[in-house]
């Protein structure tokens, strides 16, 4: 048996690879276990930290109950026996955010947390952009992009962190400036028992933040109990709340902004440009910059993106939409559309309920799916069309669409069952698209 070490990193993939790299720089060497045979960061681990030691293909109690600190990767649950046992003997078990949060915690608050379960990357994104036009050292990453704690050795004066419920649960000590979460609705639920735990998961957040944003809308988001902090409602304008009213932003009784000159579309981004005008102003950028963004910020691929116009249908890719609630809102945002919408979802579904896709699904006039839990999301629209692949998914519904019509593809699924990522589910559904227009 080896010497113990002090600290444990559990997953090597990108956090694990960014722990051991904060941890090295200073002067700690960990051991490394992994319950992949060959996780992704092997070969970066081996090259690069060839004193560092990985346990691969499980996690071995006996070093675990010995360390001092073990810093848990978020695809791994806390709840793991192997991790559980640790912890029931006093072990320390943190994330990766809650390392960064105790670097930079001799620092005044630097960092904008956002969470929730659908917009994140979308509000982290317009948030840097805003700050960033304001000429502030600015970067961002976290669940999005680049791992925490790389971001540190980037020497900004601020961080736009995107946080996820499970990078969440084991952070304590964030001190952000400003925090939100966005929405809830129901994700993950293969690591959560409820949506009440996901939910209180995400929360985790607003105790850690000076400012904090909720949604009106979504009661959901609501902190638990009143709280000591600045806490603002998002939604509809009241007091010195940033609301949307009438077609326009309004910051309290001041028009920030006609919704017409947002370059953003459909109402769940408004509400995004929205939080993330909020966040910023709580960091004194001046609205000037939050307009100028707001006015060119065209999203981020894979959200609603348009992809082509093939004989007058127009095709979206939507593969970023790994849960039902976002697939809701890309329908729901598309539903002022004059044409018909042919719908292409299904994917692995994480356990999730898909029954509140239905009243969205009414608008829809077919609905093709395919991927592990295709067939469910099939049984909620009659006539519904099971297919194996993304190409026979696109064929059909450029078969069936007439010029006026959009195919959206939107599956409320993760890829993971049929491709590496979103990313590559939703550029195989543009090659199946760009394969028509060669037709
Ligand atoms: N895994 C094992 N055994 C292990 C460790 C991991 O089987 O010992 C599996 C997990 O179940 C998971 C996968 O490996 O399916 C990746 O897990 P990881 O913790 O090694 O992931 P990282 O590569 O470190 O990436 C994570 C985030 N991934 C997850 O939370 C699953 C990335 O978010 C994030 O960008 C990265 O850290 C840097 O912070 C991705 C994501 O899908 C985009 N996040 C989820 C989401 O947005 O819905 C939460
Ligand atoms: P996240 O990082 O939380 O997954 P993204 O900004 O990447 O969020 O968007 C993911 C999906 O959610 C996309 O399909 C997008 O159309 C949808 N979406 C974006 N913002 C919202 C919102 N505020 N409410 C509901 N759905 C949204």
């Amino acid at each position: 048996m080896q010497s113990a070490n002090s600290h444990i990193v559990l997953g090597l993939g990108a956090t694990g690879l960014s722990v051991v790299r904060y941890l090295v720089s200073k002067g700690i060497t960990p051991l490394v276990m992994d319950s992949r045979r060959h996780p992704p960061g092997e070969d970066v681990l081996a090259k690069e930290f060839a004193d560092v030691e990985l346990i691969a293909g499980g996690f071995d109690c006996r070093y675990l109950v010995q360390a001092s600190q073990i810093i848990i990767s978020p695809g791994i649950a806390v709840d793991t026996p192997e991790v559980q046992a640790a912890r029931d003997m006093g072990i320390e078990v943190i994330g990766d955010i809650e390392l960064f949060a105790r670097e930079i915690a001799d620092r005044k608050p630097c960092v904008i947390g956002i969470t929730g379960s659908n917009g994140k990357s979308t509000v982290t994104t317009l948030v840097y952009e805003i700050m960033f036009a304001s000429g502030l050292n600015v970067v961002m990453g976290g669940n999005i992009g680049i791992p925490a704690l790389d971001l540190l050795a980037l020497n900004a004066d601020y961080y736009v962190l995107e946080l996820s419920s499970f990078q969440l649960e084991t952070t304590y000590s964030l001190n952000c400036i400003a925090a939100t979460c966005l929405n809830i609705s129901e994700d993950h639920m293969d690591r959560y028992c409820s949506i009440a735990s996901y939910r209180e998961a995400k929360l985790k957040l607003y105790p850690q933040s000076r400012f904090v944003m909720y949604n009106r809308d979504d009661p959901l988001t609501f902190p638990f109990e009143p709280m000591n902090q600045n806490t603002f409602g998002l939604g509809m304008p009241e007091e010195d709340d940033w609301g949307i009213s009438d077609g326009k932003i309004f910051h309290g009784d001041s028009e920030i902004m006609n919704l017409n000159d947002v370059s953003l579309i459909g109402s769940h981004n408004h509400a995004n440009v929205l939080a993330a005008m909020a966040l910023v102003d709580a960091c004194g950028v001046d609205k000037e910059y939050m307009i100028q963004v707001a006015s060119i910020f065209k999203g981020l691929s894979h959200r609603c993106e348009l992809v082509a116009v093939v004989d007058g249908v127009t095709y979206i890719n939507d593969s970023k939409a790994t849960n039902v609630g976002a697939t809701v809102a890309a329908l729901d945002g598309l539903n002022t559309h004059l044409g018909e919408i042919f719908l292409i979802a299904g994917g692995d579904g994480k356990g999730a309920d898909f029954s509140p896709l239905s009243p969205a699904l009414e608008h829809v006039a077919k609905v093709i799916t395919l991927g592990k839990d295709g067939d469910k999301i099939a049984r909620l629209k009659d006539d519904s069309i099971q297919v194996a692949t993304m190409k026979e998914a696109v064929d059909t519904a450029a078969q069936l669409a007439f010029s006026g019509d959009i195919v959206l593809l939107s599956p409320a699924c993760a890829s993971l069952d049929m491709y590496k990522s979103f990313m590559a589910r939703g550029d195989d559904f543009k090659q199946c698209v760009e394969q028509l227009d060669g037709q």
